[in-house]
């Protein structure tokens, strides 16, 4: 991205890798080798020999074109760049996937471009690369906003900053303020034709869409924000296949003057977690690595790994050998806080002059391919919104498929493919929590975040607890706890 177009935003430590120090997305490394060659009982040698060539998929027999230079950046405009290239899964299989990157790269780029670092799009038409949001906003330690000060009146609790923390967003974020300009500029760097789409971006909810891009083509995308919300970008292309395979991303709209609410008048937080659940095939990766076409009648799904913001298991978990990516997980899933006084009959109360009653905001994705029930254990969560459509208070109603349309309690949330739901997760003292123990609490309290359903727990086929798990952590008022 040009310098003067994307500037990194001043302390937002705008692009640290998700995928560790080595940034070793695409190919195993020795010590990775080494780790498979002896979990799967075959030798050293091999193990090795194995860094050599793709763990998932032979060499696609047919020609890949070069990859060509990144283009010369325009002002106010977003390049976006299709690439492919093998992707680290949580058991260090690589599996082929395609992505929507910020460079060109080759297929056997050791680091391919499959995601972009977030990019906002900001009202006063520029694009600035940045993590967090709002930009000049304060970084929650380690994702955790502090709080202000104990709530005198409720043991135990705290009073929450209002209008104060940024939010730390996961690749493939792009964030647009309301009364900006998206401009998007994509490039397809494969040798089929490719789309990108947003889905229900336009007028009136219609799609904006590039049209076909044939390969080594430029798609061009100019549309003004739509309302605030959370939206997706995919190529629609043999939907869902092209999607499953890695090519979407999430557009989050905000309105920067009331930068810590979902919509206006809507949902206010302390900071917002955007959760983005991905479904992997290697079936589907291995015929179109191959360069064949997905055909989802004769191959239904069946994924094999199941990733939130891009990753699984104990990396979702935060529990991995890799600070990068532990602190990745910390900052941009593993939901947190201080426990506080919550009364969802008003998100925007507010005790105290600068400060909040209000939980945290969940904005739930799902461009995968699977069903999702996200499930939590500690507190139910306040469901608000779904696919931009604020739920009523009251007199709700059923819906064709038999859910009920109301805001709600829901301990499981329920996720369809391209589904987008917006929830408050209160952040407050569990309601079982009895006085004697919720007054001698000496450490943080954690809570399980799981799947539901239940083939999403696994990577490989088996492994559990390897696949769309997180959990958030309640925090302990004693220091070291
Ligand atoms: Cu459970």
């Amino acid at each position: 991205m040009p310098e003067e177009n994307v500037s990194p935003t001043e302390g937002n430590n705008p692009c640290p890798s998700t995928t560790g120090p080595d940034g070793n997305e695409g190919t195993l490394d020795r010590a990775g080798a080494l780790k498979f060659g002896a979990a799967a009982g075959i030798g050293v040698l091999a193990a090795v020999a194995a860094v050599n060539r793709p763990a998932v998929a032979a060499v696609p027999a047919r020609a890949r074109g070069r990859v060509s230079a990144a283009a010369v950046p325009l002002p106010g405009v977003l390049d976006l760049y299709i690439n492919e290239g093998y992707a680290k899964m949580v058991d260090d299989s690589l599996v082929y996937q395609r992505g929507f990157g910020d460079k060109p790269t080759a297929l056997r780029d050791a680091k391919p471009s499959l995601r972009i670092v977030p990019k906002i799009f900001t009202r006063n038409g520029k694009v600035v690369q940045s993590r967090t949001y709002p930009l000049g906003a304060a970084l929650p330690p380690n994702g955790t906003p502090t709080p202000a000060g104990p709530d005198g009146a409720n043991s135990g609790q705290f009073m929450i900053m209002r209008n104060h923390w940024a939010s730390y967003f996961p690749q493939r974020t792009i964030i647009a303020e309301t009364g900006s300009t998206v401009r998007l500029r994509v490039f397809n760097g494969l040798s089929g034709t490719h789309q990108l789409t947003v889905a229900q971006a336009g007028p009136g909810g219609q799609d904006e869409t590039t049209w076909p891009i044939p390969p080594g083509g430029e798609g061009y995308l100019e549309f003004a924000a739509p309302g605030a919300g959370t939206y997706i970008y995919y190529d629609p292309t043999n939907s869902p296949v092209q999607r499953a395979l890695g090519l979407f991303g999430s557009l989050v709209v905000l309105d920067p003057e009331d930068a810590w609410r979902v919509a206006p008048h809507q949902m206010a937080f302390e900071r917002q977690w955007l959760w983005v659940t991905h479904a992997v095939d290697t079936k589907w990766a291995n015929i179109e690595a191959a360069g064949g076409t997905v055909d989802p009648e004769a191959d239904p799904a069946v994924p094999r790994y199941f990733l939130l913001n891009d990753r699984s298991g104990f990396e979702a978990l935060g529990h991995s050998p890799n600070p990068a990516i532990n602190r990745a997980a910390h900052e941009e899933s593993l939901v947190s806080g201080y426990p506080r006084q919550v009364d969802v009959r008003d998100f925007g109360e507010d005790v105290e002059l600068g400060t909040l009653r209000g939980g945290q905001a969940v904005r739930m994705v799902n461009p995968g391919i699977a069903f999702h029930q996200i499930h939590f254990h500690g507190n139910h969560l306040w469901t608000v919104r779904r696919n931009n459509v604020e739920w009523p208070r009251k007199n709700g109603h059923v819906d064709d498929e038999g859910h009920v349309v109301l805001q709600q309690w829901e301990d499981v949330v329920e996720l369809q493919p391209m589904d987008r739901k917006d929830c408050i997760i209160p952040l407050k003292r569990p309601p079982d929590a009895t006085d004697q123990v919720w007054n001698n609490r000496t450490e943080d309290w954690k809570y399980p975040m799981h799947c539901h359903a239940e083939m999403s727990q696994t990577a490989a086929g088996g492994m559990y607890p390897g696949g769309l798990v997180a959990h958030w952590e309640l925090k302990s008022p004693v220091s070291g706890g």
